[in-house]
């Protein structure tokens, strides 16, 4: 399925730390299509959406402090497999060579999310997203580098 869907986000920690970039470029140059993107402040209302299934784990409270912190980037990424491919890129924070594993040294300030099943995927858009902030464009690299 090349219109596969999956929702990452750049967490407080990156924007922080000014990782965002970084994290972006490695979606870019995977060969992902960008399809959404905002800089937003989360509230507990959203974090308690995404995070329903951890609403009673005890670093809940401390989970939400964190989201809440400041803004966050959150992004939606298209792509054959994307969603399969984010999390293996996104590994942990002790696997050196993911982003996690190389940008990160704690697993609660780990500065990445990606959804785990497609199925999760399509809820979490939905969360983060409206319909209409889902942009469907094609690669005309030609028309932007001669004019
Ligand atoms: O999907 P993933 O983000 O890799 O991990 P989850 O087990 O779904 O936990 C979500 C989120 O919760 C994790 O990214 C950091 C935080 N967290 C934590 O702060 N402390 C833990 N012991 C486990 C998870
Ligand atoms: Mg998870």
């Amino acid at each position: 399925e090349l219109r596969e869907k999956t929702l990452v986000l750049a967490k407080p920690d990156a924007v922080q730390r000014r990782l965002v970039g970084n994290i972006i470029q490695r979606f870019e140059r995977r060969g992902f299509r960008l399809v959404a993107m905002k800089l937003l402040q989360v509230d507990q209302g959203l974090v308690d959406r995404h995070y329903q299934e951890l609403r009673h784990k005890p670093f809940y409270p401390a989970l939400v402090t964190y989201m809440t912190s400041g803004p966050v980037v959150a992004m939606v990424w298209e792509g054959y497999n994307v969603v399969r491919s984010t999390r293996a890129m996104v590994g942990d924070t002790d696997s050196v060579g993911t982003i996690r594993g190389d940008l990160s040294v704690h697993i609660s300030r780990n500065v990445v999310h990606a959804s785990d099943s497609v199925e999760t995927a399509q809820r979490e858009i939905g969360f983060w997203f409206q319909r209409d902030e889902l942009v469907d464009w094609e690669s005309r690299d030609r028309d932007h580098t001669y004019g």
